[in-house]
């Protein structure tokens, strides 16, 4: 039977990180795991989540950094983290509920016949939240253009944040080769894959605004990581699927 660990990277998630636990557990999912990536967030969010722990059994751990140092090693951390303690499937969402907890559901149905599932907002049935302004949708809307121009993407949702590994998937990609931290992550790991010739599947997902607090997102941030996309080419264009690490022997059945 599969085991699901979800990585949660949080900065000032506060308000929102109890409520996010809690519609996961909500789930029911018999082998669910946590775990939470904060760095020390100014309001308390590594408190929030310690005392979360505590009321775990076990099954919400905590990784603390000592600062802000982005999306994507927290993700790296997280996702390194979940492997070393045998989960089989590794998800990662947002925490401010732009990612519906119910649609994990909806991943672990699709990963059944592929080695990621992805929630899509750019496939036939997904959706951006109507609060999102021209100025913002279209800057995401060109960097999906522009990263699928430039890397030839299969995925149709090229920056999408909200996904479930397969466990082998994360070993034969090995994690080392990432080099992106803050948008450009999710670029980066989606085209590794691809080169790799993972299969990857893409679920209809509807990505509501953040509920509770500031937005951290700027033109600025949007415009340097679609500058960065050229940088994920130039580091990964030669990969094939003969480059893939070679899984340890137990790990080739998994
Ligand atoms: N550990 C960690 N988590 C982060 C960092 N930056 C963002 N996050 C978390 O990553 C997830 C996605 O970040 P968001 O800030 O929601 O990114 P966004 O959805 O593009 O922008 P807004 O929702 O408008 O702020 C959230 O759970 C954040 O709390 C970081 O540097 N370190
Ligand atoms: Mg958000």
């Amino acid at each position: 039977m599969d085991s699901l660990t979800i990585v949660l990277p949080t900065y000032n998630e506060a308000e929102n990180l109890p409520d996010m636990v809690q519609a996961l557990w909500a789930l029911g999912l018999p082998n669910l795991r946590l775990i939470v990536v904060d760095d020390s967030s100014p309001d308390g969010t590594g408190q929030v989540a310690d005392l979360l722990a505590a009321q775990s059994n076990g099954t919400l751990q905590v990784i603390h950094r000592p600062a802000k140092s982005g999306l994507g090693t927290a993700y790296v951390a997280g996702f390194r983290r979940a492997v070393a303690d045998g989960a089989t499937l590794v998800g990662q969402m947002d925490v401010d509920f732009s990612h519906a907890p119910a649609d994990v559901l909806r991943l672990l149905g699709e990963i059944r016949d592929c080695d990621v599932a992805v929630g899509s907002r750019y496939v036939p049935g997904g959706k951006l939240d109507s609060r999102w302004g021209a100025g913002r949708r279209l800057l995401s809307w060109w960097g999906n253009v522009y990263s699928q121009a430039l890397l030839a993407l299969r995925v149709r949702d090229a920056t999408a944040g909200f996904k479930v590994w397969r466990r082998t998937t994360l070993l034969g990609m090995d994690l080392g080769r990432i080099r992106s931290n803050g948008y450009v992550f999710q670029v980066e790991m989606a085209y590794v894959a691809q080169r790799l010739g993972y299969r990857e599947c893409e679920v209809p997902i509807y990505f509501e605004d953040r509920r509770i607090g500031q937005s951290k997102m700027s033109t600025q941030v949007k415009l340097e990581a679609a500058w960065r996309v050229f940088d994920v080419w130039r580091t990964h264009h030669r990969l094939t699927p003969a480059d893939r690490l070679p899984l340890p022997l137990p790990e080739q059945t998994a």
